[in-house]
């Protein structure tokens, strides 16, 4: 039996300051057009994918601030994507800048929501490993704000019924997390969908540089294989105001084998048709949780 859902991985050149929604958005619409021609179900874009990814850089004006976030969504700009998307009937993830309102405090988020070919929300995760610093830092080449601009996601690793499997959402830092993969598999993920900006220098750790690319795989390889789930990671690429981030974008299936990759650093659509049952293949056998796995062992790692 073959549970088949053909996935498209468009992976994002830089966007620009300068750039509007809505031409970001045009960018969206030629990807997830070119996803339907090519047969896709579900179309994954990557993290904060409307704006330049803005903790790349230190503001101060609040206002400045929350004009790289979304406060609604759909919005007017984005509305268009959920339109087309319905007119197709393409489901899609999206990664983007939220800001909420919560007991009456403005929350700002780093969101991914999951859409349906109905284009109705069924999903959404805000990204709870937060990378970098909370504040300036001098002498760094760029800057990694996340822990300044963004409140870590309150709403949990979960996963949801859609696309004829179980879909989890997670975003960019969370993939170098074994948890994550641990935390959505032990809800019965069978796909992960991620999307990442990673710059290829990291200046806290500069000796690490030159393998920018292959911690970009071996985790997301990892915890596809170890936790029996197809991953697909969507980049952010190329040199965006003044940051050279990598491309990489896969996706992965549950044997950890990479069956497609973008091969530029620009927008780039790849597509695979995702055997849901490759999954449910390796978590009856090698990775049986039930059978094989001593939680009583693992000290205070695992509920
Ligand atoms: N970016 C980076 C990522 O996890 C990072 C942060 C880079 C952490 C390199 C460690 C090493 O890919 C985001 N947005 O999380």
């Amino acid at each position: 039996m073959s549970r088949i859902v053909t996935i498209g991985a468009a992976q994002f050149g830089p966007v620009s300051r300068a750039e509007s929604r809505g031409d970001v958005v045009l960018r969206l619409l030629g990807l997830l057009r070119e996803g339907h021609a090519r047969g896709c179900d579900l179309v994954v874009f990557t993290e904060v994918a409307l704006t330049a990814f803005f903790p790349h850089w230190y503001m101060e004006d609040p206002a400045e601030i929350d004009s790289y976030f979304e406060n609604e969504m759909p919005g007017r700009e984005t509305q268009l994507l959920f339109d087309e998307a319905k007119k197709l009937g393409v489901g899609f993830c999206l990664g983007y800048a939220e800001l909420a309102e919560e007991e009456g405090q403005k929350r700002h988020f780093n969101t991914s929501i999951l859409v349906n070919k109905r284009a109705e929300i069924v999903g959404k995760y805000r990204k709870i490993h937060l990378p970098g610093y909370d504040a300036f830092q001098p002498g760094h080449a760029y800057q990694n704000l996340e822990k300044y601009y963004f409140d870590v996601g309150n709403l949990g690793f979960r996963v949801w019924d859609a696309f004829g499997g179980r879909i989890g959402l997670c975003i960019c830092y969370d993939r170098r997390w074994p948890e994550t993969y641990r935390s959505l598999a032990l809800q019965g993920a069978e796909m992960i969908l991620l999307g990442y900006n990673t710059p290829d220098s990291n200046p806290a750790n500069p000796g690490s540089n030159h393998l920018a690319n292959f911690h970009n795989l071996l985790t997301m390889q990892a915890g596809a294989y170890q936790n029996c789930a197809w991953v697909v990671g969507v980049a952010k690429a190329g040199v965006e105001e003044g940051v050279s981030q990598i491309g990489q974008s896969c996706i992965i299936a549950p044997s950890g084998e990479i069956v497609a990759m973008c091969a530029s650093l620009e927008d780039e659509l790849i597509v695979a048709q995702c055997d849901l049952d490759q999954a449910k293949a390796y978590r009856e056998t090698v990775f049986n949780f039930e059978e094989n796995r001593r939680v009583e062992y693992y000290g205070k790692l695992v509920e």
